[in-house]
């Protein structure tokens, strides 16, 4: 891999010398520049559906802004958390086309990964409700992309992330309980959990892992009753072969807890934990730690594609042509697509005042508006959580 290159990893320099671009958007290039045939040209970031089904949130502006830093272009953008839905267009560059043509492949890519995942992270904030969701799944994907992940989890409605990269990244302490391998080590839960209460520092919450060895109930008396002074927390991680009936057991655990006065010690769940699992569990646990439903999560596919040409509306087959923006009522939230140009106006539904989601955030590559801090972005995806949102959600889905 050469001597500079210790892991499959592009640097930064990487993507901003556009050595990640496909091939043939280099050839293009080339031939535009030979030809003298490129023009000023505004390109639209459209997913024509989401692996979600009805609505999406737009994470991943952060390193778009970043690498169009400078460049000879205008980023008009939805702020970054936005909910959207499919055919509504997130961002549209505007510029000659060689200067960024070859910058396509990492765009989409910033924005295609980082969406599924803030996506995966609302969709389970709305199902949770108000118990704790903590990004857990950064182990099963490539380490180098961790911040990305962490931080589009903790954007969508995570209320914590485990790695500490991307914790100092966000500005959040990492959090986090115990693994396997110190229970084993001290080959017992409890001598695990008082080591673990001498020697790390005391704002950290005391939650045992108590599926290491024994019967899940059995060990969670004994662990409370054992340290029933400093304990904040059992975690389940029950494997597979052992879980049977995940939410009866957990209930068992509640009662034990209840008649010895124990009811005070939080339960968490982790391991295969997803939509479902939330939705069934979040009666009875305060809390999950997600990691592969919610690291993996699938991506979302947006497309960049030419819409206009010297401000001439013209686009592919399957497109409509012309850039566009999202109107959207701020009294109803009915939304709808108008050209990039329009102006905001009156709700057709409610007649309320509309505003536009689109806006320019960098022109001539002179960055207009410093991005919002990630608590800000978590808080702006949970209000809209709470709003009517487009299509229906996955528990109505359930229901249905
Ligand atoms: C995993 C670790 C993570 C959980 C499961 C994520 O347990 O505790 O928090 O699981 P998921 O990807 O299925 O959602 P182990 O792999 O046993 O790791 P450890 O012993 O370090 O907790």
């Amino acid at each position: 891999m050469g001597k500079n290159r210790k892991f499959l990893i592009a640097t930064q320099g990487d993507i901003i010398s556009k050595k990640t671009t496909d091939v043939y958007f280099k050839r293009t290039v080339d031939i535009l520049s030979k030809k003298k045939k490129s023009k000023i040209v505004k390109a639209e970031f459209v997913a024509k559906h989401s692996p979600y089904g009805d609505w999406a949130v737009f994470s991943g502006l952060l390193e778009v802004m970043e690498l169009l830093r400078d460049k000879k272009v205008n980023l008009y953008a939805m702020p970054e958390g936005t909910v959207f839905v499919p055919y509504e267009p997130v961002m549209v560059i505007e510029g000659d086309y060689i200067e960024f043509a070859e910058y396509e492949t990492p765009l989409l890519g910033f924005i295609c990964q980082a969406s599924g995942i803030a996506t995966k992270a609302a969709r389970m904030r709305k199902i949770a409700e108000d118990k704790t969701l903590l990004s857990f799944g950064a182990r099963r994907m490539h380490p180098a992309i961790s911040p990305m992940i962490e931080r589009s989890a903790y954007i969508g409605g995570c209320d914590g992330v485990s790695t500490i990269l991307a914790a100092e990244i966000i500005g959040e302490e990492a959090k986090g309980t115990m693994p396997h391998s110190l229970v084993l080590l001290f080959e017992d839960t409890v001598e695990a959990l008082k080591a673990y209460h001498e020697i790390v520092e005391r704002k950290i919450p005391r939650i045992a892992l108590i599926d290491t060895f024994l019967d899940e109930k059995f060990e969670a008396i004994r662990v409370a009753e054992k340290a029933k002074e400093f304990l904040y927390g059992i975690r389940l991680d029950t494997p597979g072969s052992r879980r049977g009936n995940l939410k009866r057991i957990i209930e068992e655990i509640r009662w034990e807890f209840k008649i010895r006065n124990l009811k005070n010690v939080k339960i968490f769940v982790s391991g295969g934990i997803d939509e479902e699992e939330i939705f069934t569990l979040r009666d009875v646990v305060d809390g999950f730690g997600v990691g592969t439903s919610l690291s993996n999560a699938k991506a979302i596919d947006f497309a960049m594609d030419i819409v206009e040409i010297e401000q001439r509306p013209i686009a592919k087959r399957g497109k409509r042509a012309g850039a566009k923006n999202v109107f959207i009522c701020q009294k109803c939230t009915h939304r709808r697509i108008g050209s990039l140009n329009e102006k905001p106006g009156k709700c057709k539904k409610c007649k309320g005042k509309e505003k536009a989601l689109l806006e320019l955030l960098i022109k001539n590559g002179k960055v207009l508006k410093s991005p919002p801090k990630p608590q800000d972005i978590r808080e702006y995806v949970i209000s809209q959580l709470k709003e009517n949102l487009p299509g229906i959600s996955w528990e109505k889905r359930k229901e249905a």
